[in-house]
């Protein structure tokens, strides 16, 4: 009885070493600089410290007599508010962000500026600016902007109101943040009116409800004809005393703007900041960023314009002000346990995919998110890291999907909730850490080697967890886990774990498999935590060996090259003849039956012929893998073969970049259920991509026959890439998920300057 109770609970016991990231690391005390910060990334505007139950601050709008009820109010990213574009035109990941935000009928400017000092982290003050979108006839539009302070448990907000139902200050208090003040100056000229609102919400992903819920009609104006939407003033329930969200609304004609002075209590000031003292402030912040931005990217000498150098520039500053800092519990499954638990309650700081779509962290993401923040800032990059790597439980294994508390909570459906550990995803952790290693060959900084004392154990935990549990059939071989082998509505079971997910591989999945991405992943992560120990001094031979076998290209080619194909494949038991077809209805039906109606019965899987063990010849990024992790040896045959593919536009190649699924493979641009679009099938994907170029540049860089050939390529295939997405972003203003293979047009969420952002290290050949 106890040991299978150990059993069941194994999956989330924390590992027994110490954290990376210890309790207090991210505290105002030991890091008052970045204690406040953008870190709701799924607000359009929201403002929390990095401590697990942060007072929060935000922004929503609406914009008043459009005749909708009730009205649109925008507080959380969501594509469906359709907004014209929004994005960080500047963010340095610490000091100060700058953002514009245009919605159909007003534009506004959403910044901060923090000024560090006393014991909590200091000051900071939100400036919202809002003007008007030009409307067809004429008129402009009356908008109310409403501020908010909320709870996340214990503390104080205490309002005080003055005339004319004016919220002027809010006096409040919280273990974390100390005391602190939140001034709304008064307001200028173009203000029509004035409303608060006091209440309680039952928790942070509530605050919109509750904001909808105090509203109520009021006269508007002096003749009081028609009326406008304000908030109710003090609206708490009984036996509720304290509010735990209070909101700060100004209804007012274009233009406006307003500021917002957050005072921490524990700090002594000469100025407030705000005004000229405020905006001198700004620019001296924006004039150090433009800076370290050209030292760093050096786009003008690279010969960009000022148009596409301000892409570069916004697709940095999205992902720097997408980092978000999580708490909570991921709920994680064993096979052991029929119900899942929940994990120990963790803080993670880390960059999101996209603050629309996906505002939580994504494990393989963030190896490459990480790629782009370690050239900006080395120091978040280690703390991301080491954040993520101090989620591993003691069997050695990280969730992939990280749905930290709440406001994560609210975003995703109920299927993908729990995480399974069986399931793993790409280490791409390593990518980053690879940067880290070989700076440190340049420059011996201690405290970098210090960082890698402290990470290697728990990496060398994650490592052997993916060696044990992610085995192929045979020595040297790999199989990712979580395929579905009964699944009846699939064209071709999904590889969720791989990162690729609907990339087709062997039709059924058995435990033959084994999958070429996975074993050029451990190739690398071997190579690695070699690397990593001859740096620090800790054994490493057992993985300078696995990394010797594993990039042994005869053994590769055992394993996966396929003859008849002429091409690097996967393995396992295989038919291309698969077909989504409608089920005919039941013929003996019982008396009284009525056969379903045609259209409710979903497409199932038809196999047309018998599965047979064999390589799964599509050609596509799962092919290019022993290429784009650089495997393959420079003088190999094998590698012209693969230049010459890659050019083909018949398979990979277009003026975009290149697609992920070969034009002629046999479910390039397939459905996966009747439900399912084609999403790795042929879609343009920039991760893949920047590894393709980056792989070019090497194979230009390394002496060899192909080497001009490679150049050649790389010139060609850097150019589409990065034209594509800067064209893309002046015509949508977005950055996208991945991008069509026949147009070039952006598409799934947006923004998504997730991996996408990869372009900027694309223009800046830093690789
Ligand atoms: C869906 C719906 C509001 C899919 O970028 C994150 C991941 C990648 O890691 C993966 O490689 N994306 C890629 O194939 C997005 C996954 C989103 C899953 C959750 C929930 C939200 O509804």
């Amino acid at each position: 009885v106890y040991w299978m109770h150990e059993l069941r609970e194994r999956v989330r016991r924390p590992l027994n070493s110490p954290l990376i990231v210890p309790v207090n690391a991210t505290s105002a005390a030991v890091a008052p600089e970045k204690y406040w910060g953008s870190y709701r990334p799924h607000a359009y505007f929201g403002l929390k410290t990095r401590s697990p139950k942060s007072p929060v601050f935000g922004l929503m709008w609406f914009t008043q007599f459009l005749g909708e009820r009730p009205p649109a109010v925008r507080h959380w990213c969501d594509h469906g508010d359709g907004m014209l574009r929004y994005g960080w035109l500047a963010h340095d990941a610490t000091n100060f962000g700058v953002q514009e935000i245009i919605d159909r009928t007003v534009t506004l400017r959403t910044e901060y500026l923090k000024k560090p000092g006393g014991d909590h982290g200091g000051d900071w003050t939100a400036k919202i600016s809002a003007t008007p979108v030009p409307a067809p006839g004429g008129e402009t539009m009356v908008v109310s902007l409403l501020f908010y302070a909320a709870l996340d448990g214990p503390g104080s907000l205490q309002p005080t109101v003055e005339k004319k139902r004016t919220m002027t200050v809010v006096s409040g208090h919280t273990a974390e943040t100390g005391s602190f003040k939140l001034y709304f100056p008064t307001p200028g000229k173009n203000v029509k009116a004035t409303d608060y609102l006091l209440a309680n919400a039952t928790g942070l992903n509530k605050l919109k409800e509750a904001v909808m819920a105090g509203m109520r009609m009021a006269p508007w104006g002096d003749d009081k004809t028609k009326s406008y939407i304000g908030l109710g003033g003090r609206l708490l329930p009984d036996g509720i005393t304290s509010p735990n969200l209070v909101v700060h609304q100004v209804t007012v004609a274009l233009p406006f703007h307003m500021e917002v002075i957050y005072e921490s209590g524990s700090k002594t000031r000469e100025t407030t900041l705000s005004g000229s003292v405020y905006d001198v402030e700004l620019s001296k912040q924006r004039i150090i960023f433009e800076k370290k931005f050209e030292s760093i990217f050096e786009l003008q000498d690279k010969g960009y314009n000022p148009e596409d150098k301000a892409a570069a520039k916004n697709a940095l500053s999205n992902m720097l002000g997408g980092i978000g800092y999580f708490y909570g519990a991921s709920k994680v499954q064993s096979s052991y346990n029929k119900e899942p638990l929940d994990y120990r309650s963790a803080p993670l700081y880390t960059a999101v995919p996209s603050r629309s779509f996906f505002p939580r962290g994504f494990l393989w993401d963030e190896g490459f998110h990480n790629l782009l923040i370690m050239e900006w800032d080395p120091e978040i990059s280690k703390e991301i890291i080491g954040h993520w790597l101090d989620l591993i439980n003691k069997e050695g294994w990280i969730p992939r999907e990280q749905i930290l508390g709440v406001e994560a909570r609210a975003k995703v459906p109920d299927e993908f909730v729990v995480q399974k550990n069986e399931n793993a995803n790409p280490p791409t952790l390593f990518l980053p850490l690879q940067k880290l290693v070989k700076q440190l060959s340049k420059s011996d900084d201690p405290k970098d080697l210090e960082y890698l004392r402290n990470i290697y154990p728990r990496l060398r935990i994650w490592y052997r967890w993916f060696n044990e549990t992610q085995a192929g059939p045979k020595p040297l071989t790999y199989r990712w886990r979580g395929r579905d082998s009964n699944t009846k509505r699939e064209l071709n079971p999904k590889t969720l774990t791989s990162g690729l997910d609907d990339y087709p591989r062997a039709s059924h999945p058995t435990d033959a498999e084994r999958h070429v991405d996975l074993r050029c992943w451990m190739a690398l992560a071997s190579g690695i935590m070699a690397d990593i120990g001859k740096t620090i001094g800790e054994p490493w031979e057992d993985y300078q060996a696995t990394h010797d076998l594993l990039t042994d290209n005869k053994l590769l080619d055992e394993h996966h090259w396929s003859e008849k194909a002429q091409m690097y494949s996967d393995f396992g038991l295989h038919t291309d003849h698969t077909k989504l077809v409608r089920p005919k209805p039941p013929k003996n039906l019982a008396p009284g039956q009525r056969p379903p109606p045609q259209q409710q019965m979903e497409k199932e899987r038809q196999v047309k012929s018998q599965p047979k063990l064999s390589y799964v010849n599509s050609f596509g990024y799962v092919s290019l893998f022993p290429f784009l992790l650089q495997i393959v040896d420079p003088n190999s045959p094998k590698l012209d073969k693969i230049l010459t593919d890659l050019k083909d536009p018949n398979l990979l190649w277009t003026r975009f970049g290149l697609r992920s699924l070969a034009r002629n493979a046999p479910l390039y641009r397939k459905h996966n259920t009747e439900h399912d679009p084609p999403y790795w099938r042929g879609n343009i994907w920039i991760n893949m991509n920047y590894l393709a170029i980056r792989a070019l540049h090497h194979y230009s860089n390394t002496e060899g026959p192909y080497k001009t050939k490679a150049k050649e390529i790389y010139k060609e295939l850097r150019d589409n890439v990065v034209k594509n997405i800067v064209n893309e972003y002046k015509r949508t203003g977005y950055v996208w998920e991945n991008y069509d293979d026949s147009t070039g047009e952006g598409k799934g969420t947006h923004p998504f300057t997730g991996w996408s952002a990869l372009f900027v290290l694309i223009m800046a050949e830093k690789y």
